[in-house]
């Protein structure tokens, strides 16, 4: 094996008292006994699945003793034994996640809602308020996708940066000290194939920000080992070309070994005091770690390492070498170690029945008082036998979870069917009580309940006087910008050519020469984590506009926004927030990259954003006024082809907003309510004019946002009045008009009001060609919005509207 071993020089050793180290060997053993019980406990059947941290405790211990209150670590499902060194993580609550128990005492990261090894703390209180991060460890909530845990990581390091550098944001005491915070990032050898891992490194070396990252280097990405993954088969060499020199900045890059206690001890003082003082970014390549368990209890490793690698594994196993370590420096003696593993099996022992305990007797509980009721019903059922074949059935399951309860809730209800109300009465209150308990374990959350959700925003119209001007749309952004950079100080935003020319339409035009580089800023190409910019930083209290600068782009940057921010409040089950916003324009402009209008893509991935399709930008900045009151994440899709037609300029910008989820009624018509958005707007109006010189008055109502959807019911109403329905946009069809149709239809119970079918009117199923003739060709235009409507006329009454 290889026997890199670069650990810097030059170290004050860090002198760890006698005691100081036992501990350290202690937490590794718990760490470890928790490992080894976890995999059987799912074989045993009660647990659906497990991944653990065997191998990887040494590093992780050494990390923990470098990780300073106020920090935070993004990272992913091999942390456990960290989390357990730095206190937030109980043996405990380690079972209770792998047992998948729904209440957040118990499980606090994600009450239940992520597999095991998805670490988190809780950053938030219950009403939303935030807590102070700087007076605790902080851990960012874990994802699966490998690498997604680093564009954050690049945004909580900047965040750093941010609150060293602007001294506006002094105030902000409860998220930062000046700045010292470090964001720790720990990443597996394979996953750093992926691109995302490659653009935080290149922007992390680009922004100088505080971030060290480790690579946990166990030669495999499950089964495939390094020389598939990485060139040289080795991540840090070939990233030695981002290395920082005297003369150039770039990145710090250490090598250690897994199971070298004191050189790791070493590699994180150095790394975490350089990232903290300097804000220089570290990577600590950690090579030589084992996976004694191979990779998850899905299968076994003996399919694809072969015996010398096995054996290999076992001799360099990291705890093996860290007792060596404690013995040959007289540190302890055998029995004092073997007392202390006794003592951390036990441990884990008693704490694994606890958490085992308190989730099962829960349900339980619930079965036994389901067993009564099904016995109980029985008795005056006509369908006595069976009622009690299911109660005794249920009686009988083995390990109990509460499906196997309330699918006996169920089959006997529909058992029940024909008896009277009275004898399935207590059953029906059972189950219904039920229904909304198990709707608030696994359902809540998917977007904010605290006073702060979108909901709760209080409209303020715009208003115009006689002395508003008509301007260019985006002057009306650029001078909303303006106001809320001057105004508050969380704000700032940052993307491709944002800075110095105030973005590619210059909505922040002049805006950076005066309100500075870290407010406004540039970036590179890297829509990815330039949303991971976002998160970080919002992560910790900042209120950052991720800029993309085109919806086409978005695709770069979408996978972080539906895997990580638009799930986080329902992953942590409100335990973390995320209120980024981002901005970019869409819609019809000029060829197959720039005017897309990808909307059905949107809504299916991020339910838990908020989606505002603006049909000009008075409406844009109502709509950024009124998130800025949230806490909630957003996407705001300007009109791409908008920002040089005229609008009055409001008397009352920063201070009017938009109602998020609530429709606004363009034009009041008798005959067929058209209900669209954004660039879609324009067209429906100019063709609601062509229809009314001929005699058919249409109702045009702009969403104004998709998610949230037609809160009031707005909709409904109006096809209440005209009894025929179009959705149009510009998307593909079974798009967006897609799921307006399904929200309306399904949720507004307007089936009985309508006269003629619901129709859709899309753009063509292909890209938009270029050139007018492109647009004209694949959007829908006014002719199609008339044809559409008059078509639906006609079949209603022909003698009126002959066919054309
Ligand atoms: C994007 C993505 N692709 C595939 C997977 C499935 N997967 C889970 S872990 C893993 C291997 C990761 O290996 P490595 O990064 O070396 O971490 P290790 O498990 O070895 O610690 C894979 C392929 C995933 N979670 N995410
Ligand atoms: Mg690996």
């Amino acid at each position: 094996m290889s026997e890199v071993q670069s650990v810097p020089k030059n170290l004050n050793s860090p002198n760890l008292s006698k005691e100081a180290i036992l501990e350290d060997f202690r937490i590794a053993m718990i760490s470890r006994h928790a490992s080894l019980v976890g995999r059987k406990e799912v074989f045993m059947g009660k647990a659906k699945f497990g991944i653990f941290g065997d191998g990887k405790e040494l590093a992780q211990i050494a990390m923990a003793r470098a990780f300073q209150i106020g920090d935070f670590r993004s990272g992913y499902y091999r942390d456990q034994t960290f989390m357990l060194a730095i206190g937030e993580l109980t043996v405990q609550q380690y079972f209770s996640q792998l047992y998948a128990h729904t209440n957040v005492e118990e499980e606090p990261a994600s009450a239940g809602r992520l597999m095991n090894g998805h670490f988190a703390t809780r950053s938030i209180n219950e009403d939303g308020t935030w807590k102070d991060l700087t007076k605790m460890y902080n851990s960012a909530a874990d994802i699966s996708p490998t690498a997604a845990q680093m564009p954050k990581l690049l945004g909580l390091a900047y965040a750093s940066k941010l609150y060293r550098e602007n001294k506006g944001l002094k105030d902000m005491t409860k998220f930062s000290v000046n700045g010292n915070e470090v964001a720790w990032g720990t990443i597996g050898n394979a996953s750093t194939s992926e691109g995302m891992f490659f653009e935080t490194i290149n922007a992390a070396g680009v922004m100088q920000v505080p971030m060290v990252i480790s690579i946990w280097d166990d030669g495999y990405g499950i089964s495939v080992p390094n020389e598939f993954h990485t060139t040289k088969g080795s991540i840090s060499e070939v990233l030695e070309g981002f290395g920082r020199t005297d003369s150039e900045k770039g990145i710090e890059i250490i090598r250690v070994n897994g199971w070298d206690y004191e050189a790791l001890l070493n590699a994180y003082v150095e790394a975490g005091e350089l990232a903290r003082t300097s804000h220089v970014p570290v990577l600590i390549h950690v090579l030589e770690m084992t996976q004694p368990q191979g990779h998850s209890t899905s299968g076994s490793h003996e399919r694809y390492k072969d015996k010398k690698r096995l054996q290999w594994e076992k001799d360099w196993d990291c705890i093996s070498k860290f007792r060596e370590y404690i013995l040959s420096n007289q540190i302890a003696n055998a029995d004092t170690l073997d007392k202390i593993e006794a003592g951390a099996k036990a441990q884990v022992k008693q704490e694994k029945e606890a958490a085992w305990s308190n989730f099962s007797s829960e349900i339980k509980k619930e079965l036994n008082e389901v067993v009564t009721l099904l016995r109980e019903a029985a008795q005056h059922s006509t369908r006595k036998v069976i009622i009690n074949q299911i109660a005794e059935e249920l009686s009988k399951t083995i390990n109990p979870i509460r499906k196997d309860v309330v699918m006996a809730v169920r089959k006997a209800l529909l058992t029940l069917r024909l008896d009277s109300p009275a004898v399935k009465a207590d059953l029906k209150n059972w189950f219904s009580k039920q229904a909304d308990l198990n709707f608030d374990r696994y359902n809540s959350h998917l977007y904010s309940q605290s006073k702060w959700s979108v909901l709760n925003v209080e409209e303020v119209p715009a208003q115009f006087n006689d002395t508003s001007s008509f301007v260019d749309g985006r002057e009306v952004l650029q001078s909303y910008f303006d106001l809320t950079l001057e105004k508050d100080p969380r704000f700032f935003t940052f993307g491709e050519d944002v800075g110095k020319i105030g973005d590619v339409n210059q909505a922040f035009a002049g805006l950076q020469a005066k309100h500075g580089e870290l407010r406004v800023a540039d970036t590179g190409i890297r829509e990815c984590t330039i949303i991971g910019q976002g998160i970080g930083t919002a992560l910790r209290g900042l209120r950052p506009l991720a800029e993309i600068q085109y919806l086409d782009y978005l695709l770069y940057g979408l996978q972080m926004l539906s895997d990580d921010v638009a799930c986080l409040n329902y992953r942590t089950k409100g335990g973390q927030k995320v209120p980024m916003i981002v901005r970019t324009r869409g819609h019809r402009l000029e060829g197959v990259w720039h005017s897309g209008s990808p909307m059905g893509m949107i809504l299916s991935s991020l339910r838990g954003m908020v989606v505002c399709v603006p049909r000009d930008m008075t409406q844009a900045a109502g709509m950024y006024n009124a998130l800025l009151k949230s806490d909630e994440p957003a996407i705001v899709i300007e009109c791409l082809n908008g920002y040089r037609l005229k609008e009055r300029m409001p008397v009352n910008l920063g201070e009017y907003t938009v109602a998020l989820g609530k429709p606004e009624v363009l034009r009041e018509g008798t005959e067929v309510t058209i209900v669209t958005y954004g660039s879609m707007c324009r067209i429906v109006m100019e063709a609601a004019n062509d229809l009314a010189e001929m005699g058919i008055e249409i109702e045009v109502l702009d969403v104004q946002t998709l998610l949230p959807f037609d809160v009031h019911g707005i909709i409904g109403e109006s096809i209440k009045k005209t009894n025929r329905v179009i959705f149009a946009d510009e998307d593909v069809p079974g798009g967006g008009s897609a799921f307006m149709l399904q929200q309306v239809i399904e949720g507004q119970e307007v089936f009985k009001f309508l006269d003629s079918e619901p129709q859709t009117l899309t753009a063509k199923a292909h890209r938009p060609a270029y050139s007018s003739d492109g647009d004209y060709f694949s959007k829908p235009s006014v002719e199609d919005v008339v044809e559409k409507v008059y078509a639906m006329m006609s079949e209603v009454n022909p003698k009126k509207y002959p066919a054309i």
